[in-house]
Formats: C-alpha cells, sequence, structure tokens
C-alpha cells in the first residue's frame, strides 16, 4: 500500500484493529447495517509494525502519523474544490473521536448511537463526557500499561509500571460504578448503546495486555462488554483492518 486508494465506496477507512482503531471500525458496521443502502465503506489494513502510518501518502490523511483515519469521498477539503489532483479528492479526518463525531453529524441522523445535542441536551454531554475520559485517560493510561508490558518489558521501573496499572485500575472503577443498575454509559434507564460505549469497550477487551488479567472484580464491567461485544456491529468491526 503506498497511497490513498479511490473507492467506489463513499467512505473509506484506513485503521488496524487496536482499541483505537476498533471503535471506528464498530460504528461503520453498526451504521452500515441500521441504514442499509446509505452507509457503506471499504477498509484498508495500515500495517503499524512495517511504519506504514509514518509513510508521506498517509500523512497526507493524517499528519499524526497514527490510525484510525477516515476518507469521506463525497466531500472535499475546504478550498480544494477546484483542484484535479488525486490528492485533493475527499475530505479526510483524523482521531478517533473526531471521526465519530463527524460520522454521528453526518450519517447518524437518526441519533441511533448519539444524541441529540439541542433536545437531548444533558445526554449529549454526558456522551462527550465518556468519550473525553476514554479519550484523555483510560486510552493513554492503557497505552502506558502495555508499552511496559508488551514492547519494552523490563524497561520501566517498578514504581513506574506499578503506578500505570493502579491508575488504570481507577479508570475501570469508575466505569464499574457507573455501570451500576445500567446497561451502558450514557441514556435514560439503563441507558443506550451509543459512542460513548464504543469508544470504550475496545480497551477493555484487551485488559490482558496490561498487566489486569481478570475482570472478575469488576463484574458490571465484565457484563457490560459481554454485552458490546455480542453485538454483530462490534465482532464484525473487530475483525476490520486485519492483514
Ligand atoms: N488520539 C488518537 C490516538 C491514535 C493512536 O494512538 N493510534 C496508534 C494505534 S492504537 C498508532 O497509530 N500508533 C502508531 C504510531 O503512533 O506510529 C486517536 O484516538 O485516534
Amino acid at each position: 500500500m503506498t497511497s490513498t486508494t479511490t473507492t467506489s465506496k463513499p467512505l473509506h477507512l484506513y485503521t488496524y484493529p487496536t482499541p483505537n482503531g476498533i471503535p471506528v471500525a464498530a460504528y461503520l458496521e453498526e451504521l452500515k447495517a441500521a441504514y442499509p443502502g446509505v452507509v457503506d465503506y471499504e477498509a484498508t489494513h495500515v500495517d503499524l509494525y512495517k511504519g506504514v502510518q509514518k509513510e508521506a501518502w498517509f500523512k497526507k490523511v493524517n499528519p499524526v502519523g497514527q490510525i484510525p483515519a477516515l476518507v469521506d469521498y463525497t466531500r472535499s477539503r475546504p478550498g480544494d474544490d477546484d483542484k484535479k489532483d488525486s490528492d485533493s479528492q475527499g475530505f479526510a479526518i483524523f482521531d478517533g473521536v473526531a471521526i465519530l463525531f463527524y460520522l454521528a453529524q453526518n450519517y447518524d441522523k437518526e441519533f441511533k448511537f448519539s444524541f441529540n445535542p439541542v433536545k437531548e441536551v444533558e445526554e449529549f454531554s454526558e456522551m462527550v463526557q465518556w468519550l473525553m475520559f476514554t479519550g484523555s485517560g483510560l486510552a493513554p493510561r492503557f497505552g502506558e500499561c502495555r508499552y511496559y508490558r508488551v514492547v519494552a518489558p523490563g524497561k520501566g521501573s517498578d514504581h513506574v509500571v506499578n503506578r500505570n496499572v493502579e491508575l488504570l485500575r481507577n479508570f475501570f472503577s469508575v466505569l464499574e460504578a457507573r455501570l451500576t443498575s445500567r446497561d451502558y454509559l450514557v441514556g435514560r434507564g439503563k441507558g443506550k448503546y451509543s459512542l460513548a460505549d464504543m469508544r470504550a469497550w475496545p480497551h477493555i477487551k484487551f485488559h490482558e495486555v496490561t498487566g489486569i488479567e481478570s475482570l472478575e472484580e469488576y463484574p458490571n464491567l465484565k457484563a457490560w462488554l459481554e454485552r458490546c461485544f455480542e453485538r454483530a456491529g462490534s465482532k464484525n468491526g473487530f475483525e476490520v483492518g486485519k492483514a
């Protein structure tokens, strides 16, 4: 893979099945099933272990050089409308949460997996809060724990390794408490499966690589993970972007 692919599908996802990549694939799968004939996409595997994400062609899609990234071929970048260059075709979005919001705004008009920011002000705000919780807390802490355990074992002091696991456990406990008497993180009653859940569950799914080997002490979290993962969209999304 040395360049972006022009496809017949309106949306093209560049990804790898990591906890940051899976939420976008899972959402696209949910949207595809919920809006048949309206939402469709193709996916390209970006080989993170070969450094494909740092190649020049990919950095035109995501200047940060990371997955996930999405190109929407039904739109163009502001200012690019008159360009003929194929590089300028499509509107590119980087960062998992930004992509989820973009898809919600443009492809989930009935708020099936989101909340109406005007009519459901509190729910929408809570969804943003849990998205931020994962994006700025759970995900980076997960990354640190995995790094010292899988990528660079023995390179971190016991203090650093233990502190990261302790902080991650705290995030697990926050989720455990939130999920008391609820099925999903946000929504009235028992809640509704939304972006907030989609962004978070893949991190919990991979808990073993962080050093938290069992979820037995987090029964609500464990049940929620099973509930989220039993969805076809989750199972399909989990496979997207594999080599
Ligand atoms: N904040 C970003 C983080 C993305 C991220 O960390 N992606 C990782 C994979 S999970 C990646 O591409 N790593 C390869 C690299 O940084 O070179 C997001 O949520 O999209």
